[in-house]
């Protein structure tokens, strides 16, 4: 296989087909025992093995939305040794990471950057009288999002010179959706569109070299861009939408924004992909390449279950099969918010489910699949989520907006300016919470509390268990303010989920082990959300060492349960509060607030996420372990304090 892009430049066109193959197979076989983003990198073999064969990276620069689909890429770009530790600890990162590689120009987690970022350097390259190629790389489903359509509305008066790449598989990680999805569908099935395609792709392809031949080119695109328009005024009445509109009287949207169209193109097509991109490359005006690729191509598996293996866990290379879940292995997360939903939707025609294309991710299928009326998909658009969520809210209802924390810190204007200023009954569950390991920094949620507990008429809540974030879920429908719960990644805490959830009181932590009062050195542990049960634990290994030991399972970040935090807190010798975030600006900082407002001067030590991007890692518990989020730092950071004091417990300010 080869070792760098100088390497794919030298190759054969027969033996790039080849190499294509093998890197379809290293995919295959790479990612069986970790898992990762499949079908999206079987799509892109011959695009990559293009891009590369015709540009010259990192001189050219390439931006990856998402960038989720760049592991062909750091196989091309001298990491194919590595690629079996990709997602793992210690391992490459699952993403586009500049400090990973010169190749990787840009760093992508979340959708719909790429076109303003490569925008942003083609830019930047003009200041500087540059000649390099900028390249974005973007899905169909990057259409989805607004941000993307803010970038080409620039594109063509930022820069003469820019070329993007359309990768369209119909497919988000769930079926695209929105006008848009069903715009570039009849685009690429319109049989006047595709006649032009085709004889475009005939001349792109006899394309001779030499100066001549290109300015012959150039005026044969010119007639095709003509043609191509004149379709688009055309109507035909074959064409009339059921309704009977369209037909197709629908020009093409990136012309219209000044923006050259080339395809669509059969992105499978190796020589026709590097002919075009040749092409592409001595356009003197912004390009957009519409290229048609298969999610999961190679792999029966993955093309039958596109879903599953966009980004999949572990599987056996010969059914496509995932590990059977062992017997007894409690639920997730998102399983019992999705089953919640469907509960809380027939009993309450107020709710109803919103999703920014996480169906799966978040469980909210289970509300598309029982009642899709009361479910909505608005595709990768989560400031319109939101927005939307505070638009139903005004007219009575509670809608749930199910979105990651990390990916709702993109609607944060929203949660302000439309939600929390109008203080609107809109619900946020916000899975992901705390880690979300092997993917890394970009889907961290850790930031949460700190965004959200700044803000007026937030009611913010972490569930302990499964249970309890039903309960929290009932209750928010019952709110009539935004309410916000935050649970983690993947399997919950194994207790049962009671049939018909109850309400919890606003504001009211739970005391689950109060202090036994016999004269020993008291902790008081606050263990938030996941980290009740690490505060249990540890609180079992604190008592067996001789201290008296309460366990608060705090509930709500806001507003905080003043009077449970006073009393435990006044009543104690050490504080230790525990939560799955950073310790800057979360819950452990509220609670200093609030005991220096009282003039409470308890010690307290703050366990939580440090003031850095958190690299990622196989599993959560590893990171957990190596940043002191567990009980093992927990017990030994209350013996280490107690062994500083002696055996005479002394008040101090509140340390961090
Ligand atoms: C802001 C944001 N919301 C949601 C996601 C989750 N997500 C990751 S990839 C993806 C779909 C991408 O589809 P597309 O751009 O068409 O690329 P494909 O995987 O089909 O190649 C989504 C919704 C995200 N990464 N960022």
């Amino acid at each position: 296989m080869v070792d760098g892009p100088a390497h794919v430049k030298k190759l054969t066109l027969p033996q790039l087909g080849e190499l294509a193959g093998e890197i379809r197979q290293e995919l295959i076989d790479g990612l069986a025992k970790g898992g990762g983003h499949l079908g999206p990198n079987l799509g892109v073999v011959e695009l990559t093995i293009a891009l590369h064969r015709v540009f010259n990276t990192p001189v050219d620069k390439f931006v990856w939305d998402v960038s989720h689909q760049v592991y062909v890429h750091k196989m091309l770009t001298g990491r194919k040794d590595r690629f079996r530790t990709i997602r793992q600890s210690g391992g490459l990162n699952g993403f586009a990471l500049r400090t990973e590689s010169v190749h990787d120009c840009y760093g992508a987690g979340h959708a719909g950057t790429a076109l303003s970022a490569a925008l942003g350097m083609a830019a930047a390259r003009d200041q500087k009288g540059g000649k390099e190629h900028v390249v974005c790389i973007f899905g169909d489903a990057a259409l989805t999002n607004g941000i993307s359509f803010e970038a080409l509305n620039n594109i063509s008066h930022t820069t003469k010179k820019f070329i993007g790449i359309l990768n369209d598989n119909e497919w988000s990680i769930a079926k695209n959706v929105g006008a848009i999805s069903a715009y570039l569908n009849k685009l690429i099935t319109n049989p006047r569109y595709n006649q032009l395609a085709r004889d475009f792709q005939g001349f792109v392809r006899r394309l001779p070299k030499g100066e001549l031949a290109l300015k012959l080119a150039h005026k044969a695109e010119e007639g095709f861009r003509g043609a191509l328009n004149e379709v688009g005024m055309q109507k035909t009445d074959a064409l009339l939408d059921a309704d009977g509109r369209g037909g197709h009287g629908s020009p093409v949207i990136f012309e219209e924004m000044g923006v050259r169209y080339l395809g669509p193109i059969d992105g499978h097509d190796l020589p026709l992909l590097i002919s075009t991109m040749e092409f592409a490359k001595t356009c003197d005006h912004p390009i957009v390449i519409h290229v048609l690729t298969k999610k999961g191509k190679g792999y029966e598996a993955a093309i039958k279950s596109p879903e599953k293996f966009h980004g999949t866990g572990p599987y056996d290379v010969k059914t496509g099969d995932s590990a059977p879940v062992k017997a007894g292995t409690p639920p997730n997360y998102q399983d019992v918010f999705g089953q919640t939903m469907v509960k809380l939707c027939r009993k309450d025609s107020t709710v109803v489910g919103i999703t920014a294309a996480m169906p799966s991710g978040t469980g909210l299928k289970y509300l598309e699949k029982a009642m899709p009326e009361r479910y909505y998909d608005v595709g990768i658009a989560e400031e319109h989520a939101v927005i939307f969520a505070a638009g139903m809210a005004t007219m009575g209802f509670h809608p749930v907006c199910a979105i990651y924390s990390s990916f709702l810190q993109r609607a944060y204007d929203c949660i302000h300016h439309d939600v929390c200023l109008q203080d609107l009954p809109v619900i946020f569950c916000m899975d992901r919470s705390g880690l979300s390991a092997n993917d890394g920094p970009t889907h961290h949620g850790v930031f949460d509390i700190a965004y959200l507990r700044c803000m007026p008429n937030v009611i913010a809540m972490a569930p302990a268990n499964e249970d309890e974030l039903a309960d929290m879920m009932f209750t928010a429908t019952h709110e009539r303010h935004p309410t916000f719960i935050r649970y983690p990644r993947g399997t919950a805490e194994g207790v049962p989920v009671k049939e018909q959830p109850k309400l919890i009181p606003i504001g009211k932590a739970e005391i689950v082990e109060n202090f036994s009062n016999q004269g020993k050195q008291k902790v008081a542990l606050f263990g938030l959300g996941p980290m009740c049960a690490i505060a249990r634990q540890a609180a079992v290994e604190l008592i067996a060492a001789g201290h008296d030991v309460a366990v608060i399972n705090p509930r709500f970040t806001k507003p905080l349960d003043a009077g449970t935090h006073e009393f435990f807190a006044s009543a104690a010798d050490l504080v230790i509060t525990l939560e799955d975030h950073v310790v800057m600006g979360g819950y452990g900082s509220a609670v200093l607030e609030l005991l220096s407002e009282k003039a409470i001067t308890t010690p307290v030590i703050r366990i939580g996420w440090p003031d850095q991007f958190i690299e990622h890692a196989t599993t959560q518990d590893e990171l957990r372990k190596k940043y002191g989020l567990s009980v093992e730092n927990t017990v030994a950071k209350a013996k280490g304090y107690f062994a500083k004091a002696g055996t005479e417990v002394v008040r101090l300010t509140a340390i961090a």
